[in-house]
């Protein structure tokens, strides 16, 4: 970072949300002379105005910039929610300036232990998860990534272990510096409005293999597996029994399910706190990322018996009148959606009363349809989706168009029988009509709350 060259030319930082603000206070940390770029800045008048405040004396350049601007620029350094095709990236790679995302900046500047996680689903569940299971067993953890917290915030900080979770997006740039333990969790169809299928999504999360030197993987997920050569030690987590000893699983010992290293059991499912099948599957990855980090096997165990996950992920809201009502908003995609209504659903009959749709990532909807057509009772659809999905879900299930959430809930509740579900795992991204999933879940709480309190006897 120290060359002649890069002493005369900057960075150039694209993208002036949370990760542009970490990069440039990294840089300055360092007395790394840089320039913002946005080449849609009129669409996020908050950020620009945080970006003015924090580094009044540094350029903001909008929209497109001339060929002689790369003359000045050594490295880009993207920030993840830029698409890798726009015509500035192209242009900067024909003018061959350097194009990085925060992560390579990030392993250049640590050297404790990092572990790494990315997966369609469940990401920021076994992120924490970890990170908590580290916190337990007094270790000074920084957890960050796609979970929130941009990573270069947490260099400098004395951490002795971090834990990242990864999106496609930051993987897609990462040229596999730095030694890490690495966890892939699961792939189904998400984001192919920017990797164009399912391929390149793939081989944007097969990216977190480059320099790991341990990879934790899903043995009932075998595309989580490395696809090209690699020389890192291989643990593998799955729903089913183990047959080598330093692998996870899920083991039954007179009628009652474990979860197993090897032969070994480690605890009974029934006592983990996190419920639905697919949290046993990110319970299994955290502790098999957890051993690889060195954490004690005891400490992770209270860990799981503890943990009540995060929220607007299966998070029950209220039982009113015998319905649960749940805010799974961070269901944006239909692998998520799925794993919400195969957790809640009875095998008897349909019992969900499903809130779905928002903004599509170009998804095939068959999975939905199909599991829909045995669990859901109704389904409300909101957002860009809602046509689409009426004309796909009408075939099997009676569906209805919704322009609010509070409808959604209001209409639910009068169709919902005791034993029912009330579920908002919406499939979708939010950006169509909330400002992120969060303010989405908040405005479904409010509506159950409001229901809620509307049923309570007036002295109450
Ligand atoms: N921008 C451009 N040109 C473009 C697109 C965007 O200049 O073509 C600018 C915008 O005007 C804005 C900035 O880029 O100034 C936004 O950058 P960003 O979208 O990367 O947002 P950040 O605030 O930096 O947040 C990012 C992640 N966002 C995305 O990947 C879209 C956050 O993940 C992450 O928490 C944060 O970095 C810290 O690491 C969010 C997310 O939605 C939660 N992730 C996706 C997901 O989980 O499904 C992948
Ligand atoms: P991510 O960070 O990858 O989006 P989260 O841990 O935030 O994942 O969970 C988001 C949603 O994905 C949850 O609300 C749940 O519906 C679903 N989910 C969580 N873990 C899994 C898993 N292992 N497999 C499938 N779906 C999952």
């Amino acid at each position: 970072m120290q060359s002649e060259e890069h002493i005369s030319k900057v960075f150039a930082i694209l993208g002036t949300g949370a990760t542009g603000v970490s990069v440039a206070k990294f840089l300055q940390s360092r007395d790394l002379n840089f320039v913002f770029l946005n080449t849609c800045s009129k669409n996020r008048p908050s950020a620009l105005d945080q970006v003015t405040k924090i580094f009044p004396t540094h350029d903001v350049l909008y929209g497109s910039v001339d060929k002689y601007f790369f003359r000045k620029i050594h490295t880009i350094v993207v920030s993840p929610g830029v698409p890798l095709d726009i015509p500035l990236l192209i242009s900067a790679r024909e003018h061959s300036v350097k194009i990085i995302g925060d992560l390579e900046l990030f392993f250049k500047s640590v050297n404790s232990p990092v572990v790494t996680i990315t997966g369609a689903n469940g990401k920021s569940t076994v992120t924490s998860l970890v990170g908590t299971m580290a916190e337990h067993a007094n270790i000074k953890v920084g957890i960050g990534g796609n979970i929130g917290i941009p990573m270069l915030n947490l260099v400098d900080k004395d951490f002795k272990l971090f834990v990242l979770e990864l999106s496609s997006f930051q993987l897609e740039l990462f040229e596999g510096t730095g030694d890490h333990i690495c966890g892939f969790l699961n792939i189904s169809p998400d984001h192919l409005d920017r990797h164009g299928d399912m391929q390149n999504y793939l081989a944007a999360k097969q990216q977190i293999f480059l320099g790991a030197k341990q990879a934790v993987v899903n043995r009932d997920d075998p595309l989580t597996y490395p696809q090209g050569l690699t020389q890192c030690d291989l643990v593998t987590f799955g729903t089913d029994e183990p047959y080598v000893a330093t692998d996870f699983g899920v083991i039954s010992h007179n009628d009652i399910r474990w979860l197993a290293l090897g032969k070994k059991r480690l605890m009974p499912v029934c006592d983990l706190s996190l419920k639905g099948s697919h949290n046993i599957s990110n319970a299994l990855a955290a502790l098999a990322l957890g051993q690889c980090a060195g954490l004690p096997m005891e400490s992770m165990l209270n860990t799981l018996r503890q943990f009540k996950g995060l929220p607007h992920r299966c998070e029950e809201i209220a039982c009113i009148d015998n319905i649960l009502y749940i805010d799974d908003s961070k269901a944006t995609n239909i692998g998520a959606a799925c794993a919400a209504i195969e957790g809640f659903s009875l095998s008897k009959k349909p019992n969900i009363l499903l809130i779905a749709g928002g903004r599509t990532k170009n998804i095939d909807l068959s999975d939905l349809t199909k599991l829909a057509s045995q669990a859901v009772k109704h389904c409300f659809l909101l957002g860009e989706i809602a046509d689409e999905l009426h004309n796909i879900l009408s075939e099997v299930i009676p569906v209805s168009r919704h322009t609010s959430i509070e409808g959604c809930v209001t209409e639910a509740s009068k169709i919902a029988c005791a034993g029912d579900v009330v579920l908002l795992s919406p499939a979708c991204a939010s950006f169509d009509m909330f400002e992120n999933y969060v303010d989405r879940g908040l405005h479904f709480q409010a509506a159950v709350n409001n229901l809620s309190a509307s049923r309570r006897p007036p002295d109450e």
